[in-house]
């Protein structure tokens, strides 16, 4: 019997997260995948996650439900504009966020996670190397603006979270008159991040309101995709939990890329009659798009 592990991302929609036999954030899964003694892993996440999947467990067969399922990190970023970008900075050490794709992992020194990312590049400066960052231009800044860094940036951006904007959010919080907080992933723009109570990845953000012991009565407006609001409400069903607004009857905080993950869709990659297996990945690819990845593993675990 074919054992199938199906692994979703806590962007999916929850009926999705119910098929699934673990949910998590993209580091969550791919280790999940790493570690999973399975035939075949359902992806229901995005295309990278899969690679990064596969990269860390080249033995199993890995399956996107649908190869549709991009992110905009990864088309924003011309593979051959980057090498010349990586070039022309030849001696600077390249960070790349987890959110890119094999090729664009393979040109990286290190890899980071919105968990990890702070620590990794405060042990480069303290080595006193320099350091570029890519591919997420929001996340930079922040990392600029917050410790002081000039990392020259690459320009692509999360197009989900790149949309929250502070004129919506203020008009959200004027019409609360009581407790209000702001919950940010970092792939949002920094006069977001300023305005934010806590800045974290997926999981720390889930933490963050999972210990919440504050005025019970609050309001806590979360800036990241919109899935996670599932697992926050199932944890608090206590607290106001809402979307960050974008603004009026935008409902833009949806990943168009995740919600391609449909229940038909995975069933099919379940049954293995749909989804597209991640076996495009050359073994030079993978070996080397493997080495910035296992320098986080060993970093962080
Ligand atoms: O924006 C994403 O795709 C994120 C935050 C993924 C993840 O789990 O880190
Ligand atoms: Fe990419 Fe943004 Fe979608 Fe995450 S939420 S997969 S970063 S487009």
């Amino acid at each position: 019997m074919t054992k199938v592990v199906t692994l979703a991302h806590y962007y999916t929609t929850p009926e999705i997260q119910e098929m699934a036999d673990k949910v998590g954030d993209s580091l969550e899964l791919s280790l999940f995948a790493r570690d999973a003694e399975a035939d075949l892993i359902v992806f229901a996440g995005v295309r990278f996650m899969a690679e990064t999947a596969k990269i860390l467990n080249p033995q199993a067969k890995v399956v996107l439900p649908d190869m549709g399922s991009t992110c905009s990190l990864v088309t924003m970023t011309d593979i051959s504009r980057l090498k010349k970008w990586r070039e022309e900075h030849s001696d600077y050490v390249h960070v790349a966020y987890i959110n890119s794709s094999a090729e664009h992992k393979a040109l990286a020194d290190w890899i980071v996670t919105s968990r990890n990312v702070d620590d990794i590049i405060a042990h480069l400066y303290e080595q006193g190397k320099k350091v570029i960052y890519s591919p997420d231009r929001n996340m930079g800044a922040f990392l600029n603006f917050q410790y002081g860094y000039d990392m020259p940036l690459w320009d692509a951006v999360c197009e989900v979270h790149d949309k929250f904007n502070k004129v919506a959010l203020d008009e959200a919080f004027s019409l609360v008159s009581g407790d209000k907080y702001l919950i940010a992933h970092p792939e949002s723009p920094l006069p977001v991040l300023h305005e934010s109570d806590y800045i974290g990845s997926t999981s720390q953000m889930l933490n963050w309101v999972r210990d919440y012991n504050g005025n019970s009565s609050a309001v806590i407006f979360v800036a990241t995709e919109d899935g996670i609001l599932y697992n926050m409400k199932k944890a608090r069903p206590d607290l106001d939990i809402r979307q960050a607004p974008i603004y009026t009857g935008c409902k833009c905080n949806s990943c168009p890329y995740m919600k391609l993950n449909t229940i038909e869709a995975v069933k099919a990659a379940q049954e293995g009659r749909g989804g597209t297996e991640i076996d495009y990945l050359s073994e030079e690819l993978m070996k080397e798009a493997k080495k910035p990845i296992d320098r986080m593993l060993e970093f962080s675990e």
